[in-house]
């Protein structure tokens, strides 16, 4: 079923003037677009995010590494405004060449290690602090499995059926219809994964559950997309089940909130720089 008779010119030209939320920071080019230092704080690591899916996989870490005793965990919170284009600033570019958050500089090393896409730094914290992370082969295999997973599934889920379904300017059957296919698909794969299983791996969780929580958890039981009905988000039991134990972790509910620029004021938070700002 065609949604418009629009047939592709011999060569794509880039619309400057495109239509939806997001042309303004679309590009077809790489690169720093102006000159901007980043800050730095005075904690070890240092992150330049915001409170996306993505953003909140490596805050929930952080916190959960400052819950469990790491203290060398500290880290100041940056705030880097996607829709401002804070990510095409030169310091940004130089952390991350993909100009996305979250991205992350480790200032303890003897010289600054830069680390960028989600899922590698989760794995980079997780075998610095040896924690959430399985240490056996087979376990560890098992986690990194899910983790790549999520990493590779995501995709379909925020930049197909989110931007389908929620910000693309008009609603298009084809793509909808495509991208909700993929996801409830998806969304059966991790429900039958979890029918015996109490986290993604077995019985612990670790950086495969917080990087798939923020996105699937989100998704199924915080109306993520405003899609709850139209997926039939309940009808995913276990994924429920699973999600609403995560979110009740206390330092999941502190990493939600780090870099937080929406929502309900009081649990904004666009900078954190110590423990105490979450208090
Ligand atoms: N695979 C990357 C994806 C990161 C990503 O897509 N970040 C989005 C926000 S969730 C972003 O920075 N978008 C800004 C842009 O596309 O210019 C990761 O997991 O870190």
């Amino acid at each position: 079923m065609a949604d418009s008779a629009y047939s592709p010119p011999k060569v794509w030209k880039w619309d400057t003037e495109g239509a939806g939320q997001w042309a303004s920071i679309n590009r077809p080019i790489s690169g720093a677009t102006h000159e901007k230092e980043l800050p730095v704080g005075k904690h070890p690591h240092q992150l330049y995010s915001l409170a996306t899916p993505n953003g909140v996989k490596v805050t929930i870490m952080f916190e959960e590494l400052l819950a469990m005793g790491k203290k060398d965990a500290e880290y100041d919170a940056w705030l880097i405004r996607i829709m401002e284009g804070d990510q095409f600033g030169s310091g940004f570019v130089s952390v991350n060449p993909n100009s996305k958050i979250p991205a992350m500089l480790d200032v303890s090393t003897a010289t600054p290690t830069r680390v960028f896409e989600s899922g590698a730094i989760l794995f980079y914290l997780a075998e610095k602090f040896d924690a959430f992370l399985p240490t056996k082969p087979s376990a560890r295999a098992e986690c990194m499995s899910w983790l790549f997973w999520q990493m590779g599934s995501a995709p379909y889920l925020g930049g197909g059926f989110g931007h389908f379904y929620k910000y693309a300017p008009e609603k298009f059957e084809y793509p909808i219809d495509r991208f909700t296919m993929e996801i409830k698909r998806q969304l059966d794969v991790l429900d039958k994964n979890l029918a015996d299983r109490q986290f993604l791996c077995g019985d612990d969780y670790n950086i495969a559950d917080i990087a798939t929580y923020a996105w699937y958890g989100n998704l199924v039981i915080n109306n993520q997309y405003e899609a709850e009905e139209f997926i039939e988000a309940a009808s995913y039991k276990n994924v429920v089940r699973w999600a609403t134990e995560i979110q009740a972790r206390p330092a999941v509910q502190r990493g939600r909130r780090v870099n937080k620029v929406m929502g309900p004021e009081e649990l904004q938070l666009p900078e954190r720089h110590d423990a105490s700002d979450l208090d």
